[in-house]
């Protein structure tokens, strides 16, 4: 009796997670940090390492502690740095395609509150699948120093 109730428990337990995995997650969010701000400081980037089971669209993001958020695009124009707001950002089914600085990021700004390191704060991503239908995904990302540690910089990271 006892062992007949503890299988039917842990089939519903696996019903659920299986439900919870298809229908909840289209995009995995790996590896979120947003950059510490100093005191008046108005905007910061959030970076993240975003991979979808099929293709879908980063179209917007919010968050309670900014004003504006904005998916920002940075590269090299004539030598100068240049940044730059985007309708959204392709995430090809499978692929992991990485936020970071230097390149894409989720831009904050019209700071309410000053982002202080060790702290986390909340963003609503929007993703938009091939169907048009646009699903919000909160995530809490951990707040850091401005200079992430030698080991988390990557080698090669500026191709030109
Ligand atoms: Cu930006």
């Amino acid at each position: 009796m006892r062992y007949i109730f503890k299988r039917k428990v842990q089939a519903l337990m696996a019903m659920a997670l299986l439900a919870n995995a298809a229908w909840a997650q289209p995009v995995t969010v790996a590896d979120a940090w947003a950059r510490a701000t100093v005191t008046g400081q108005k905007a910061s980037g959030v970076f993240m390492k975003l991979t979808a089971n099929q293709a879908t669209r980063l179209v917007g993001a919010s968050s309670p502690v900014a004003g504006v958020v904005e998916v920002h695009e940075m590269k090299m124009e004539k030598d100068v740095m240049k940044m730059a707001a985007i309708a959204g950002l392709d995430l090809p089914a499978g692929k992991t395609v990485e936020l970071k600085p230097g390149g894409y990021h989720v831009m904050l700004m019209d700071l309410k509150t000053p982002l202080l390191k060790d702290s986390t704060l909340p963003l609503t991503l929007m993703f938009k699948d091939a169907k048009g239908v646009v699903t919000p995904l909160d995530v809490k990302v951990p707040i850091q120093q401005p200079a992430p540690p030698a080991g988390m910089q990557h080698g090669g990271a500026h191709k030109h």
